[in-house]
Order: structure tokens, then C-alpha cells, then sequence
């Protein structure tokens, strides 16, 4: 697909990507919107996603994203959904329905294309990636490199992940020649936690278990810690990550108190056990490495159910559990 070649006559183009949007989505959308107003002067172009998280502020035109979702047009000449299909644009959805010519880039392996044009790569690393692919390299900058670097560090896990390809790391190399700085971006991005979010960090390392000679670890926060440091969902982020980074470790889980005895399970897998499998046995999903659910009732009994699965699968090793890692999973549970 070339992008410059889609609907040139195009008075109206609409960018918009998945609900909750994350750091590929953000980067993506931001990436194509800057490039979008850049090589079509003539056209209105605009941008609609939900709020997006403050360490992504530092990104060209990021105010001029429509969260609201209001606009004074109806029917867009040209519509571009990036990093997911129709199904997950939430309400943005009307705006595609009712678009002249709709185009999806996406990367995700359930996406079968839900564009009149698609370009759905699932062995690429990120939206991002894709969008770069789509555009015509001359016409990119220092602002629209740096919004396209941000997603595919997001999606990779600062390159760490197995999506990370030659190709991936070809990319942000010239991306980067455009001059940006990203060794503050990775650290403001991906790295940076509040005190409150270190301090949290620590409490739940301190309070960890190792359980099944340490091949899983298990961490629990119950509300009367989370109130003590005011803490929000998105300052729990990253603790189970942190968890399974513990040496001889193949499952990490971290479980916090939504209400009383309702907690929220996250689970992280090194590929041996396969977390999407346990988490649907409690309603839950994701995917191999990374997956969640919602448990009710005592910390104990939850802890028992679910490390038990984890023993079960960890003593048949031979059990199906190819890694088909392919994107974000390591960062967030049950979200395809
Ligand atoms: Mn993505």
C-alpha cells in the first residue's frame, strides 16, 4: 500500500485507532495524522482518540486530538483505522461506518481486514512499523520519526520482544537519523515511574512468594496498601513484569483488591506455560505470556486455584505451549 496513493482527492480524511490507546496507537495515528496534513494541504484532516496517558505529551499536534469525538462532518471522503479493525475503534466506529473509503493497517493476527483497503501484517512488530511502510519516506520529519519511533519502542518493549525483527530495528535506525532524542523519550516513556509508583514497585517485590522452587513467583496487594499510597490501576503497571524478572522464575502473578475479596489477576508466562489457558478457566483471557482475569473470594483460595494450574502445566512440559508471541501481549493482559 502506498498511503499517498489512496483516494488523492480526498476534502475530508478522518485517523483514529483502538480504544484505551496505547503507545503503538498513539504513535501510529499521531504518525499518519502530521503526515496526512503534511503531504495533503488542501484536505481537513482530523484525529479522534481517547485521552491520551501525559508521557505522551511531547508529541507533535497531540492537542489536537478530537477525544470527544464531535466533529461538524458526517461522511469523511477517507477514513484510516490503525492498530486494530473496526470492532475496537469505539466512537470512532460511526464515523468508519459512514466514510466513503475506509483503509485498515493493523498488525494484530485477528484482523481480517475491515477496510474497502487493507494492509494487516501480523509479523510485523507494531502499527507504527506499518505505517512507516505506507508512507513516502521523503515526506517524513523529525516530529512525524519521532511519534512513529515511539510505537514501535512501545510495541517491542524497547526492542526486546520477539515481534523485534531486522526489519523493526532497520526502521527505527533511520528513523532515528531524523535527529530526535530518543534516549529521553525510552526513559520518559518506558522507564519513568512516580515515587508513589516506585515505592508501590517495591512493596509488592517485598511481599512476594515464591512458590514451586521459585519457578513461580506470586505478589498480592489488598485494598488497605493501595489506599495508604492513593494508588490508581495504571501506578500497578509494570509489577508484574518487574515480578517475573526474577531468576529461575517461569510464571509470575500479581493480584490487587478491586473491592473486598475481589481481586485482579494479572499473569506473565516466559513461554513455558501457557497464562492465556489458566486465566479462561476463571473467565479471564490474553494471551501464552501474558493474560488476566477477575477472582472472587479469599486471597488464599485464589492463589491455590491459580498456582495449581501452573503446577499442572509446568509438569507436563510437553504440553502445547508453542510461544506465538507476535505483539503487545507482554504489556497488557486479555487485550488482543
Ligand atoms: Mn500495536
Amino acid at each position: 500500500m502506498r498511503i499517498d496513493e489512496v483516494c488523492p482527492q480526498a476534502r475530508t480524511i478522518a485517523i483514529s485507532g483502538h480504544i484505551r490507546p496505547d503507545g503503538d496507537c498513539i504513535g501510529a495515528c499521531m504518525g499518519m495524522y502530521l503526515y496526512m496534513k503534511k503531504k495533503r494541504p488542501g484536505a481537513r484532516v482530523d484525529i479522534f482518540l481517547q485521552k491520551i496517558p501525559s508521557c505522551f505529551h511531547y508529541i507533535e499536534g497531540i492537542s489536537e486530538i478530537k477525544t470527544y469525538f464531535k466533529t461538524g462532518i458526517k461522511s469523511y471522503d477517507l477514513f484510516i483505522a490503525l492498530d486494530c479493525g473496526r470492532e475496537r475503534l469505539g466512537d470512532a466506529g460511526p464515523f468508519f461506518d459512514a466514510a466513503k473509503h475506509t483503509v485498515n493497517i493493523d498488525h494484530h493476527v485477528s484482523n481480517k481486514g475491515t477496510g474497502d483497503e487493507n494492509y494487516i501484517v501480523p509479523t510485523a512488530s507494531s502499527a507504527s512499523e506499518l505505517a512507516y511502510d505506507v508512507m513516502d519516506h521523503e515526506a517524513i520529519d523529525v516530529k512525524i520519526a519521532e511519534a512513529l519511533y515511539t510505537g514501535i519502542v512501545a510495541d517491542t518493549g524497547v526492542f526486546r520482544y520477539a515481534n523485534t525483527s531486522p526489519k523493526t530495528m532497520r526502521i527505527a535506525a533511520e528513523l532515528m537519523e531524523y535527529g530526535f532524542d530518543f534516549s529521553a523519550l525510552v526513559d520518559r516513556c518506558f522507564y519513568e515511574k512516580t515515587y508513589l509508583q516506585n515505592q508501590i514497585l517495591g512493596r509488592a517485590l517485598l511481599e512476594s512468594i515464591t512458590l514451586m522452587d521459585g519457578r513461580c513467583i506470586v505478589s498480592v496487594l489488598d485494598r488497605k496498601a493501595l489506599d495508604f499510597y492513593h494508588a490508581l490501576p495504571s501506578d500497578l503497571e509494570g509489577i508484574v513484569s518487574q515480578l517475573l524478572m526474577t531468576t529461575g522464575a517461569e510464571v509470575s502473578i500479581f493480584m490487587y483488591e478491586l473491592e473486598s475479596m475481589e481481586y485482579k489477576v494479572s499473569l506473565r508466562s516466559r513461554g513455558l506455560v501457557d497464562v492465556a489457558k489458566i486465566a479462561e478457566l476463571f473467565s479471564g483471557g490474553g494471551h501464552t505470556r501474558a493474560a488476566g482475569c477477575n477472582m472472587h473470594g479469599d486471597r488464599y483460595d485464589a492463589i491455590n486455584n491459580l498456582t495449581k494450574f501452573v503446577e499442572k502445566q509446568l509438569n507436563q512440559p510437553d504440553a502445547e505451549s508453542e510461544d506465538t508471541q507476535t505483539d503487545d501481549q507482554e504489556q497488557h493482559d486479555g487485550e488482543v
